[in-house]
């Protein structure tokens, strides 16, 4: 039923056939034209083999790809474990350098051939694909700033050694102004033996969106392919890109991520059947999620690209013209974040296709903490979210803005971005939730917000609601009218919550933050017209403690310590 009513909201425009997720499709019937001219093919999918006779299977293809010595470290994706207890003194020194330098296992990597094996991530239905035989070429764009020099090696080596030397027309190193000295002449060096490899080098720190728009701007290849600057790249990862390019332009395409270990550097690959995509909440966090029922009911294979309302933001590959005729990035945002919302936004809403493509992996280094150095005194995250509200959300930008009390701080002029949009003619950000992204929660539809006063203290419910909180008590705390910790949200079906956090009791004293589960149950709770909160299972009411500090639930009395006040109340 759902996916009936998404399809009712279809609009048809002529030159992009394309508009909303479940028109993505991907049809097994189609798939039998041989050299078909690109320009004539629009949205297709990938062609397959015929399906009746299972391909042979082809030994060389099942085996680990380059068996130097199978047993040397790291080798077909394979851990790296060390005892660090057992490093001598000197080498226990390089160890810890490593990890602060880099806040990654650099120790570990070092001992890796950078050339190492890895083994064949795709499900055994891609390999049997055959995409189209005339793909356009790409450069890839790798920006960096100080990183070990066995990473960002391997990430360049993994390009070179499995992309089909043809479609590979040139990588594009941009060195974001590293202080390391192994990234200047010894680099240098090292790249002109590989031919292909340009290095651009800034005169200042920009921060990755300027330096990737300084790589862009010497690229000359048909496609452009951004990569971060620690990542491994599996066989085939980059057809599937390109063809789906090929088929039309507008396609934005992401190969899915995996996992290299911040500590061991296995790769770690997921089935296409766990495939996930992006999405965001209203703190402008990146997130990632299973696909929605409704769009899995539309799909014959799991392998087929899976349109997401967003990405990642650091793997992705994009028609070069595309690139530039969407305004490529917002050169006002600094160092990191919120350009991937923002390419997101505006490539659905300007008529173009975000897809993860099942069929591509590469793996990407997730790291805890960020290593480098940011500008001070400065939320260049929050900065760079802000101008992407503004520009994009229409009045949804107000759902972020209120998490933190319309605190905006100077985010610099969008005016040429506003320009932008306005020339392209894209869509509405109300559109691009209902067609794009409908799974998502959205604050309007709730009943009160705000921070949850105490009439008998100045004291606010409080907690972190995000996954790292789960399951802990939620507290009280001086109440300071900045959202954050205490913006909550009083759903219509009478949850508290922020985000995918909910405010969950099952009996005892403690309320805790628990991933909201829709079914009611320990998340349902009722603003009463006494001011009560009042939790509908236990029937019970939250109740500030006597010392002001914790939430209890109650019997309820109606005394002041259970009377409360939400900031906003519709
Ligand atoms: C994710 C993306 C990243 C980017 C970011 C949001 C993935 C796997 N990664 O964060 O590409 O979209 O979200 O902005 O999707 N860098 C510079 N200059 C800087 C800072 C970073 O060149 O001032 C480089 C850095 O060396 C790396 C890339 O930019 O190659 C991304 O930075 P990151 O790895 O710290 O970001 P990540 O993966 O946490
Ligand atoms: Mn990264």
């Amino acid at each position: 039923e759902q996916a009936q009513h998404h399809h009712a909201g279809h609009e048809a425009v002529v030159q992009q056939p394309v508009h909303a997720r479940n028109d993505v499709k991907f049809e097994p019937e189609q798939m039998n034209v041989p050299n078909r001219a690109v320009e004539e093919v629009q949205a297709e999918p990938p062609r397959k083999k015929e399906h009746v006779a299972p391909p042979k299977s082809n030994e060389k293809e099942e085996e680990e790809e380059s068996p130097r010595d199978s047993n040397a470290p790291g080798e077909n994706g394979r851990a790296v474990s060390i005892t660090k207890e057992k490093l001598s003194e000197e080498e226990r020194k390089k160890y810890d350098e490593g990890w602060k330098n880099n806040a990654y296992n650099q120790y570990a990597s070092d001992m890796i051939s950078l050339h190492r094996s890895l083994p064949d991530t795709r499900d055994k239905e891609c390999r049997s694909i055959e995409y189209l035989k005339k793909l356009p070429d790409t450069s890839v764009v790798i920006c960096f700033h100080n990183e070990a020099w066995s990473v960002l090696l391997r990430t360049v080596h993994s390009v070179i050694d499995r992309s089909p030397p043809h479609l590979l027309k040139e990588i594009i190193l941009v060195d974001d102004f590293s202080d390391m000295e192994h990234l200047g002449k010894p680099l240098e060096d090292y790249m002109a033996k590989l031919g292909k490899v340009k290095i651009v080098r800034g005169k200042q720190r920009e921060g990755l969106i300027r330096a990737r728009l300084s790589g862009f701007s010497v690229a000359t290849a048909d496609v452009v392919t951004f990569l971060d600057s620690h990542c491994e790249c599996t066989k085939g990862w980059l057809e599937p890109l390109l063809d789906r390019i090929a088929r039309n332009e507008s396609y934005v395409v992401c190969p899915v991520i995996d996992v290299i270990d911040d500590e061991t550097l296995r790769y770690q690959y997921s089935k296409a059947s766990s495939t996930s995509i992006g999405g965001f909440d209203w703190n402008m966090q990146f997130s990632w999620h299973a696909i929605p029922d409704y769009l899995r009911k539309t799909r014959s294979s799991d392998v087929m690209p899976v349109p997401s309302p967003t990405m990642a933001g650091g793997l992705f590959s994009i028609s070069r013209k595309y690139f530039e005729k969407l305004g490529t990035y917002d050169p006002g945002m600094d160092i990191w974040g919120g350009e991937n919302l923002e390419l997101s936004f505006r490539v659905w809403m300007c008529g173009g296709v975000l897809e993860i493509v099942p069929c591509s992996h590469v793996g990407h280094i997730f790291r805890k903490r960020s290593p480098y150095k940011w500008r001070s005194g400065v939320n260049v995250v929050k900065k760079n979210a802000i101008r992407v509200a503004e520009v994009w959300m229409d009045d949804y930008k107000n759902y972020y803005y209120e998490r933190f009390n319309y605190d905006l701080g100077d985010y610099g002029d969008v005016s040429a971005r506003k320009e932008l949009r306005k020339n392209l003619k894209c869509k509405s950000f109300k559109w691009y939730i209902e067609h794009v992204y409908p799974e998502l929660f959205v604050p309007g539809e709730s009943i009160a917000s705000g921070e949850v006063r105490s009439k008998a203290k100045p004291m606010c419910v409080d907690s972190p609601a995000d996954h790292r909180n789960y399951h802990k008590t939620v507290k009280m705390w001086p109440c300071h009218n900045q959202g954050g910790n205490q913006f909550w949200m009083l759903s219509k079906s009478g949850e508290i919550r922020r985000d995918d956090g909910c405010l969950d009791y099952s009996g005892g004293d403690g309320v805790i933050i628990y991933p909201c589960h829709g079914q009611k149950g320990n998340q349902e709770w009722q603003y009463r017209e006494d001011n009560a909160l009042f939790h509908v299972n236990t029937q019970k009411c939250a109740e500030v403690s006597t010392d002001g500090k914790a939430l209890q639930m109650k019997k309820c009395t109606g005394i002041d310590r259970q009377i409360w006040y939400w900031k906003r109340i519709s």
